[in-house]
């Protein structure tokens, strides 16, 4: 296997949050996935990261770009949005991937039902970001930045 690029980091995105921006905007903000591409691929270049956000409805989906990201990316920053509380799939995923693994909520997740307490996504994660709106995402690179200087 190929390892990637030490400066490729993907920001993977589950079901519904291709409607940010949208629906919601007093949870979820009023910016759209394509302004947070935008900014986090300018945020990227700055830190010296070249960023690639890519976001699916589908539980496969998410694990076919989990998978694809072990010879493409060397972190992966994942908002698996419904799935985080529900999916052994995605991570077992997140488990065959070798780099750093940010998991981002833009909302606070633990003030909100307790069903979406949990998350498996956790259980891999190296760092956890909730409640810091779409600037979660920003705060994510800055550490992903971070944990790549010393990989
Ligand atoms: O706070 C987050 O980022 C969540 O991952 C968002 C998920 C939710 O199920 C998690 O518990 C927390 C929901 C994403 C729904 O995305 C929408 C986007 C625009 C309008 C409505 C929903």
């Amino acid at each position: 296997m190929t390892r990637p690029e030490n400066h490729t980091v993907h920001i993977l995105n589950g079901p519904n949050l291709n409607l940010l921006g949208k629906r919601e905007p007093g949870i979820y903000g009023a910016r759209t996935l394509a302004d947070i591409e935008t900014d986090s691929i300018a945020l990227g270049r700055d830190l010296g990261l070249e960023v690639a956000l890519f976001q699916s409805n589908h539980e496969g989906g998410i694990v076919d770009q989990i998978q694809a990201a072990r010879d493409a990316a060397a972190g992966l920053i994942i908002n698996p949005a419904a799935y985080t509380h529900t999916s052994v799939a995605i991570l077992d995923a997140l488990n065959m991937f070798d780099g750093p693994v940010i998991e981002v909520h833009i909302s606070q997740v633990h003030k909100r039902e307790s069903f979406r307490h949990h998350s498996y996504v956790s259980l891999r994660a190296d760092a956890v970001i909730a409640g810091c709106g779409t600037q979660g995402y920003m705060l994510a690179l800055r550490h992903m930045a971070e944990l790549l200087k010393t990989a």
